[in-house]
């Protein structure tokens, strides 16, 4: 057997994208509750000031899958597949409505008491991400984002609420989802809204100091309140960066992109700032404000693992004049690799790549990884109560073999959990239709449907997959 017997098979949501609730039980606005859905979505994300100064016909966060209330039928059917772990965040403004207050808000405590308790009624771990792009609204209008080093504070303030309260229920621990989006998107990242004269990169990168220092600190809450007993680790969105032709200048591109992501890992793993900062950030005309402290908090408390979501492999070039065409429709405006298929949003499909990226990842840290996102976001027609994915389990299928494979290379996996694992809003799109489940839910862009839970096709083979270990792909 390729995988190690207590090997955490799963499935993962975010809280934002699947609780609904949006204003129950004292929660505040977070982030996304003012992002519409669609094409307005990404003019809102690229340019938040639209999205603080609109009123638009439908927010898909508001109710989302109403997780909130059908969580205890969700985790049940989580069970049937034999999860071990379940991956999902906790909403900071549930917690912290505004995000600056000093006494949390209980009910929004009970609710994660509830949904932890749910999961360890059927042996599952839960696997938390402290924040998933739904930071507290107000910390952006009020303070300006993560550009403002005062959220350091107000984060911690919270990562030891619940880092202490849930201490006998959560083990795992991820400190900020796909930390790198900062750079791509940087109001889901930091919640920044960044002036047309700032320089961008000093803006980003600031920010991102400060959650690298919010990281530390709350790691140093984890250790303190719970010793060993919580593993705490980062994430990152992967994805190895290819050079386009053998030119060495595209290699050389290729390297320094690859460090571009990798430099979030490398501040949270080595526990201090790489040596090549110097002049990339030269470079970007970047300076880093330092507070006194800083360097030691970020020495002293590295993190336990290093979690990643994997959905494609990406391609530069130094040449400008290949980015005169289309790039792939992720994020990292990307090239398109003329070798890979895409999926119907334009993601390219490379299973190798993963193989490529946890080999990378773990040569480069040697600390554990998690995969804690992986799967095929497309159009699922239910017809006769189900749906026939069998395109989901194809790429399920690839991209496990691959991950197998980087085992037998002599990578330590902790764990795999597929994203989506139930039909939840996309959070690039904003809308149902770019549905990733095992189940699917009946719902579409506007909010509107019965809600019921419907099992694919999927639901099964991944069933199968969970009780052989991974033998029975
Ligand atoms: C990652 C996020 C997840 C998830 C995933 C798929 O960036 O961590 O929240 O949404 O992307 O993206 P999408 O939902 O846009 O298809």
């Amino acid at each position: 057997m390729a995988l190690p017997k207590d090997f955490l098979w799963g499935g993962a949501i975010a809280a934002n994208q699947a609780e609904g609730a949006y204003k129950e039980d004292g929660k505040g606005l977070a982030l996304v509750d003012i992002l519409p859905s669609g094409e307005k979505r990404r003019e809102a994300l690229w340019n938040p000031k639209v999205a603080l100064n609109t009123t638009y016909d439908h927010y898909p966060s508001h109710e989302a899958i109403d997780f909130y209330h059908t969580y205890k039928e969700d985790i049940k059917l989580m069970a049937e597949m034999g999860f071990k772990v379940f991956r999902t965040s906790i909403s900071w403004p549930r917690i912290f409505p505004n995000g600056d207050e000093k006494e949390p808000n209980e009910a929004g405590l009970a609710f994660y008491d509830d949904l932890f308790d749910e999961c360890q009624k059927y042996g599952i771990e839960p696997l938390v991400t402290l924040n998933h792009f739904d930071t507290p609204l107000y910390l952006t209008t009020e303070y300006g984002g993560w550009r403002n080093r005062k959220l350091i504070e107000f984060y911690e303030r919270y990562a030891k609420v619940v880092l202490e309260r849930y201490k006998d229920k959560v083990k795992y621990w991820l400190t900020f989802n796909e930390i790198n989006m900062l750079l791509h998107i940087p109001f889901f990242g930091g919640g920044l809204v960044i002036e047309e004269d700032e320089n961008e990169d000093q803006v980003k990168f600031q920010a991102a100091h400060h959650q690298l220092v919010a990281s530390s600190l709350a790691t140093k809450a984890a250790k303190e309140i719970n010793g060993e007993n919580f593993m705490i680790g980062c994430m990152l969105a992967a994805g190895e960066v290819y050079p386009y032709s053998c030119h060495p200048e595209d290699m050389m591109k290729a390297v320094e992109e690859n460090r571009k992501q990798y430099f979030f890992i490398d501040v949270q793993s080595r526990g201090e700032y790489p040596s090549y900062t110097d002049r990339m950030f030269k470079e970007l005309g970047v300076e880093i404000e330092m507070e006194q402290g800083d360097e030691e908090i970020l020495k002293q408390y590295p993190v336990d693992f290093i979690s990643f979501s994997y959905y494609s492999s990406r391609l530069t070039s130094a040449d400008p004049e290949m980015y005169k065409g289309a790039t792939s429709g992720n994020a990292f405006k990307s090239l398109k690799n003329p070798h890979l298929k895409a999926s119907e949003w334009g993601w390219q499909i490379d299973p190798l790549g993963l193989r490529v990226t946890m080999n990378n990842l773990y040569d480069r840290y040697q600390k554990p990884l998690f995969i804690v996102e992986n799967g095929l976001g497309a159009k699922d027609e239910l017809k006769d109560g189900t749906v026939e994915d069998d395109y989901r389990i194809e790429y399920m299928r690839e991209h496990l073999k691959e991950m197998i494979e980087a085992v037998k290379d002599g990578v330590d996996l902790l764990g795999y959990t597929s994203w989506g694992c139930i039909d939840i809003v996309s959070a690039g799109t904003g809308e149902m239709k770019k549905r990733y489940g095992f189940i699917y839910v009946d719902r579409d862009n506007h909010g509107n449907g019965t809600g019921k839970r419907y099992k694919k096709k999927s639901f099964d083979w991944y069933k199968k997959v969970i009780e052989t270990n991974g033998e029975k792909l």
